[in-house]
């Protein structure tokens, strides 16, 4: 453990961030059925200026309930970043534990208790389609090639034994975003969740999947696109040439030793 951090295991207080673009009809009954399950947890909707309006619908939920904040960014950047920016808010705010759950009800927030649960033995906690008990529903088959494809993808070109490390339903220990480097991650699209993942497998912290049903939106657009694929392919394969890269220097050292 890094040196000034908290030595506590404490999971409590938790911050579950939503990043949104255009899911208007989707916050308000996902934030409902969140704090149905789990009342006290905090909400921070991270915006990125939504056409549709989402920004003033989170804005109404944050002015009716104390629990509820909105972080509002101007343009349309990314998943990545809009995750980076909720980290520091949380990290300011003393959050002890950070929630990744996307806003168009993939995400069950009804199998969120199983994830803090499964923390008191980790420091990261993924809900995961691919492990025994992981379910996916009425997912296209087109894009259940393009994700068994990306975890296989990423499996053999870092070599970190995650199944499902594209996910973005997740747990993280605040000591975990606090040993990364956050000012230094790239990575704007979906590749950001295999990025926290390795580096986080890197820094030693324990990794633990759960299994958890994965439903398609039935409410508004997806925003995965073609750029987003591409730079995935990209920089998973440079990080996984660094790592290799690495491997062999310390062999090289160790031999020489
Ligand atoms: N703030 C922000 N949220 C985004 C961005 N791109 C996607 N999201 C959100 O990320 C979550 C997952 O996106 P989604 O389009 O459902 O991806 P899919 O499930 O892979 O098809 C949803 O809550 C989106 O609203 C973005 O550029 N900025
Ligand atoms: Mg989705």
């Amino acid at each position: 453990m890094a040196e000034g951090t908290q030595h506590t295991d404490e999971i409590d207080p938790v911050l579950v961030i939503i990043p949104t673009y255009n899911e208007r009809e989707n916050l308000p009954p996902l934030v409902g059925r969140l704090h149905t399950v789990l009342p006290q947890v905090h909400v921070l909707v991270v915006d990125d200026g939504s056409p549709d309006g989402t920004g003033e619908v989170a804005d109404k939920l944050a002015n009716e309930d104390d629990r509820v904040h909105v972080l509002h960014r101007t343009e349309k950047a990314g998943l990545g970043a809009a995750y980076i920016a909720g980290f520091r808010w949380a990290l300011e705010r003393g959050y002890a534990t950070v929630v990744e759950m996307d806003a168009d009800g993939s995400h069950a927030p009804e199998d969120l208790p199983r994830l803090l649960d499964a923390l008191s033995d980790a420091d990261l906690v993924i809900g995961s389609r691919y492990v025994p008990g992981g379910a996916l529903v009425n997912w296209p088959p087109h894009r259940q090639l393009l994700s068994r494809a990306a975890n296989l993808y990423s499996r053999l070109a870092l070599g970190v034994p995650v199944s499902d490390i594209t996910a973005g339903f997740r747990a993280y220990r605040r000591r975990v975003l606090e040993r990364l480097p956050l000012g230094g991650i790239a990575s704007q699209g979906y590749c950001f969740q295999i990025d926290l993942t390795w580096r986080t497998a890197d820094e030693g912290f324990r990794i633990l999947e759960v299994p958890i049903t994965f439903t398609e939106r039935e409410v508004g657009q997806s925003k995965m696109s073609g750029s987003i694929i591409g730079e995935a392919l990209v920089k998973v394969a440079q990080w996984g040439l660094k790592r290799r890269a690495d491997q062999v220097r310390a062999w090289r050292e160790r031999a020489r030793a």
